[in-house]
């Protein structure tokens, strides 16, 4: 009784996000902005990524972040540097970001900035390898960090977050000649159970391998607008 109770909990408020989730879409549509929802176990690198994109791509895309930490406005002042709107958002005791927090965000960015000028959204999700993946905030796509340092392994440990994940970064890759990692390895225990997602390895020290990120990206939001403008003609 206890379990059916809570299961039902569990679906409904999952529902409930999807909604939120759907309505944060369509605004994104409607402004002809691409979102990512950018997501890892704390500490894989995702605001070093996002520092290494915002340096190379805000002159070409205009962009804004909506950065969720537990605590603290760390990672956001981080980014404040690059000269872009950061919009941090504290989740307090929840382990993720969810549509309804990052509707608050969105509309905060509507109300300070003309949001029809943007191009790409940037979320930074919560660290943590499971949660983040069951809540959609109404993104175009969901990019996964796992780092060298993580192990093999964890895809199938923790796989919802790489089953559905559009584009997982192999971070820290400059670390691998000092690790016992096969990446390979990494590249295959995903590619088993989400065979069409792009898998770049790639190091926020050395650069390497973010090019290749970049032109993902740009690729990503070009797919991203046509279906905007196909929608809405
Ligand atoms: N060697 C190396 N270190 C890296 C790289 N990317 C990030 N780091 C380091 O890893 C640590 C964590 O990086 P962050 O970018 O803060 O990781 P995060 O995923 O944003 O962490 P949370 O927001 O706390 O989940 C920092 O000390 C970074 O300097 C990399 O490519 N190579
Ligand atoms: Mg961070």
């Amino acid at each position: 009784m206890h379990q059916t109770f809570n299961a039902a909990l569990g679906i409904n408020l999952l529902y409930a996000n999807q909604q939120c989730a759907d309505h944060n879409r369509s605004h994104f549509d409607e402004w002809g902005i691409t979102c990512f929802n950018i997501m890892s176990s704390p500490g894989a690198g995702k605001t070093a990524l996002l520092e290494r994109t915002l340096a190379s791509l805000s002159d070409e895309l205009k962009i804004a972040v909506i950065e969720g930490d537990m605590t603290t406005n760390l990672d956001a002042e981080r980014l404040q540097k690059y000269g872009v709107p950061v919009i941090a958002i504290n989740t307090g005791r929840s382990c993720h970001l969810d549509a309804k927090m990052v509707a608050g965000g969105i509309h905060q960015l509507a109300q300070e900035y003309n949001a029809a000028d943007f191009d790409l959204v940037l979320v930074e999700n919560v660290g943590n390898l499971v949660c983040p993946a069951e809540f959609e905030v109404g993104e175009h796509a969901k990019v996964a960090l796992l780092s060298v340092t993580e192990g093999e392994d964890k895809p199938l440990k923790y796989p919802i977050m790489f089953q559905e994940a559009d584009c997982l970064l192999i971070t820290k890759i400059d670390l691998a000649p000092y690790l016992d990692i096969d990446v390979s390895q990494i590249a295959a225990n995903v590619w088993q159970m989400n065979p069409d997602v792009a898998i770049i390895p790639v190091s926020a020290k050395t650069g390497e391998g973010l090019e290749a990120w970049f032109d993902w990206v740009r690729r990503c939001f070009a797919a991203a607008t046509r279906s905007q403008t196909s929608q809405h003609r």
